[in-house]
Formats: structure tokens, sequence, C-alpha cells
């Protein structure tokens, strides 16, 4: 059925060729729900593909140690069957001449939030499922935007316009349908499963595209001859709960299209932080500026993609003794600006007395506050400078990667990444 083109109502990166989402959702009520799921395409290797050009057409796999599996394979490599969660030695004898590369978690992060600003920007309820992954719940947009092909093909073109890279999306009238859909047509697949093509759609679908119908349980259910929707929904409810508890139950909905489990927008993060373990315990003032410095970088560049600006500069520093401290600093108006961030943490490190030497230090900005756009008729020209800096090196890094550009003072001493905790904890943690 997946090529049968049925459900695939406009396979994006071929002409578009069935009569258009409009159609089907044409009488569709408002109120009735529109669920859609975007899916990054070959999400890791696709980014290492788009900030090296070199990489483009050639089958990457993400994962280098012998002793490590794959996280992610690119679509070149997946033609010789290579797949995540592979052990590297089984997909280095597939395709030796593939590029195996060690994975950049902090860039895939920071794509992934700009992906979810884009949605956020476009979609009113937003929940982000993984790092290449988000439901929007976007019931009742038609009148702003007509049918949820418009919102689907102009999420796309936004999301290739940002980041150079494509993603699938799925449409249906619940969460676990329009995952499936989106995985239907990949990559740049758009699906849509209407609410009167659901049963048809269930009928055909084996029971492991399911989302929670893992290996496990499928091989329990053909234990009892049950390998189909249809052998599903050959018994009532009752009798898959009386079975299996809540898994017999959650199987039945399922096979009749049921899902009423909400898109739960994610909690706003609250804090951007980052922290070094130094290499070595040191008192040396300058070399930590510079980590200060490096942070202020890391965090700046966070607040802008996350279009956040704080109030609160935060200074953590733990002495060799393990004891901590935390000191902090409100600034006269919210910042998303590096040397903003950097300056604030710098003053509060010099009035500190270090008593000991100093194994950890680490920034935070906290504070969020919404801002309006700037006056230009009270202009400032160190401010604006800095932005525009901070603006160039955002631009830079965007195409180049995380260590294309350094300012000066930071370059002196490289990012040791083993130790680098950009916090994901704290950004959605009260402060510090
Ligand atoms: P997925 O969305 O599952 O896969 P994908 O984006 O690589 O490919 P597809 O086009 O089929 O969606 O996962 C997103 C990223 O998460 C993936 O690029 C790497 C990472 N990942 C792992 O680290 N380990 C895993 O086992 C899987 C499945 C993914
Ligand atoms: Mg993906
Ligand atoms: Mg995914």
């Amino acid at each position: 059925m997946s090529d049968s083109g049925k459900y695939d109502l406009t396979p994006d990166r071929a002409a578009p060729t069935i009569g258009t989402m409009d159609e089907s959702f044409k009488n569709v009520p408002d109120f009735k729900r529109v669920i859609l799921h975007v899916d990054m395409d070959a999400f890791f290797t696709s980014v290492e593909q788009a900030d090296d050009p070199l990489l483009q057409g050639k089958p990457v796999v993400i994962g280098q140690s012998l002793r490590g599996v794959a996280s992610a394979a690119s679509y070149e490599a997946r033609k010789y069957g290579i797949k995540s969660a592979m052990p590297i030695v089984q997909a280095k004898k597939l395709c030796p001449h593939a590029v195996f590369l060690p994975g950049r978690m902090s860039r895939y992060r920071e794509i992934s939030v700009k992906i979810m600003n884009i949605m956020r920007a476009l979609c009113p309820v937003v929940e982000q499922a993984s790092v290449d992954e988000a439901y929007a719940d976007i019931s009742g947009t038609r009148r702003i935007f007509g049918p949820p092909e418009n919102i689907a093909r102009r999420l796309k073109a936004e999301i290739l316009a940002a980041t150079n890279l494509t993603c699938s999306v799925g449409i249906a009238p619940n969460k676990f349908l329009a995952k499936i859909a989106s995985d239907w047509n990949k990559p740049g697949g758009l699906t849509c499963i209407p609410p009167s093509d659901v049963p048809a759609f269930l009928r055909d679908l084996p029971l492991g595209r399911i989302p929670g119908v893992g290996k496990q349980f499928q091989e329990e259910l053909r234990r009892i001859g049950v390998t189909t929707v249809p052998h599903v929904l050959a018994h009532p409810r009752t009798y898959w709960s009386e079975l299996m508890g809540k898994r017999g139950a959650f199987l039945h909905d399922r096979a009749c299209g049921i899902d009423d489990s909400p898109v739960v927008p994610g909690s706003d993060p609250k804090s951007c932080s980052a922290e070094n373990t130094l290499d070595r315990d040191t008192l040396d003032r300058t070399l930590l500026e510079r980590w200060l410095l490096i942070q202020a970088e890391r965090i700046g560049r966070e607040l802008r993609g996350l279009g956040k600006k704080g109030l609160t500069v935060t200074l953590k520093i733990k002495f060799q003794d393990f004891s901590s401290i935390t000191r902090s600093r409100t600034l006269t108006r919210p910042t998303d600006i590096t040397t903003e961030v950097f300056e604030a943490a710098r003053t509060l490190l010099a009035t500190e007395k270090l008593p000991q030497p100093v194994r950890l230090i680490g920034t935070g900005v906290s504070n969020f506050r919404f801002v309006q756009a700037e006056l230009p008729l009270m202009p400032d020209a160190g401010r604006k400078r800095s932005q525009q800096l901070d603006q160039t090196m955002d631009r830079i890094r965007d195409k180049f990667g995380n260590k294309s550009i350094l300012r000066a003072e930071a370059a002196i001493r490289e990012v040791d990444t083993t130790n680098d905790l950009l916090s994901q904890k704290n950004r959605t943690s009260n402060g510090q």
C-alpha cells in the first residue's frame, strides 16, 4: 500500500498527483482534531551533510567506535542496508567507503531549537517529541491558514530555508496516526490520513507500524494467531482488556483508530546555562575569564536561538574541595548579547575571593523577560555593534559549525567538549 499513492496525497518530492488535502478535509468540521507530526529526514547525518558540502550525496554514518552502534545513517548509507542501532562493525562491512563521523550533539540540539521555534511560530500548540520531531494541534486553524496542507507546506519551506534540511510531515485526526503518516513517505513526504480514510488505512496496516506495538508484543499476538488489524477487531475491547489488561485495551483502541492523547506543549525554558569542569584546578583568573567568554558565547547563541532575553546573570564556582558558590547580578535591561552576559559574569568573578583553586566554573542567564523591539530613538552605538557582531557570528556558525569562529580572547583556549555541559536541565528548571 505504501507505494499505491492512496494515502500519499501529496508526495512532495515528486509532482503532486492526487487531489489536494483540501479536498480530503473538505467535509471535516473545524472542531474535529487535526494533528500534524513533523519528523526530520535522517536528522544527524543530514545536519552533517548540510554543514559540509563534501558529504552531500555520500553514505554517512554517525558512530565511529568499533564497539558502538550507528546512531544515524544517511539515505545514501541506507541503500547499503545500514540503519540506526546497527553495530558499526557490521555497517563497515556493508559499506566500507561510508564516512563514519563521531556526531555533534550540541549542533543537532541547536538546529532542533531552530526547528521547534519555526513550528511554534506557525502552530498554536506544539509538543516536541524528540530531538527531531514534534506534534502540533492545528485544529481550527483553517480560517487563518486554509487547509492543513498549507500549514504543512509552509512549515517544510521555512524549515528548509532556515536549516537546509528536509522533513516529512503527517496529518491525521490524532497523534498516533499523524506519526505513522509522517513516516509513510520519507524523505520529503507529506502524507494525510483524513478521518474518512482511517478505517481503510488501518485495515491494511501491519501491526508493527503502530507506535507502542513492539517486536515482543507482536510475537505475543502472533502466538495467538493475531497478525492484522482485522484480527484485533474480531473481538470486542472487553475481550482484549480481560486478556491483556491495559495493553489489550490500547491495542483495540489503536486498531479502531482511537487515540485521545492531547498535544501537550513542552514547558518553556526558564534559563540557559553552561559550565565546564577544568582540566586542572586553577587560581588563574585570566584562564577563568576565558571560560566565561566561551560560556557567554554559547549561552548568547542559545538565547538568540530561543528568542529569549534574560535579566539575571549567575556565576557558579566549584572549588577544589567540592564546595560551591553561586553569585547573581541583575542587569538594567534583559539581554541576549554575548558581551553583556560575559561582562556581568566577569564582574561577578572579579569581586569574588578565591580561597582555593577552582575546579568548575559556570555561567547562567535566567529571569527571561519579554522585550518589545528596541526604540531607534535612543540609539546605543555600543549595544548595536555587539548585536551586529553576534548576528554575524551566529550566521557563520550556522553555516560552518560551532568552532568555525571564536572571539580572539576565547580562541586562545579550545573548548573541551567532553566536560562542556550546555545544560539542558537548567533550560527547563527555574533558575539555578
Ligand atoms: P529518527 O527520526 O528515528 O531517524 P532519522 O531522522 O535519522 O531518520 P528518518 O528519516 O527515518 O526519520 O531519529 C532522529 C535522530 O535521533 C537520528 O538522526 C539519530 C538519533 N537516533 C539515535 O541516536 N539512535 C537511534 O537508535 C535512533 C533511531 C535515532
Ligand atoms: Mg527523523
Ligand atoms: Mg524522529
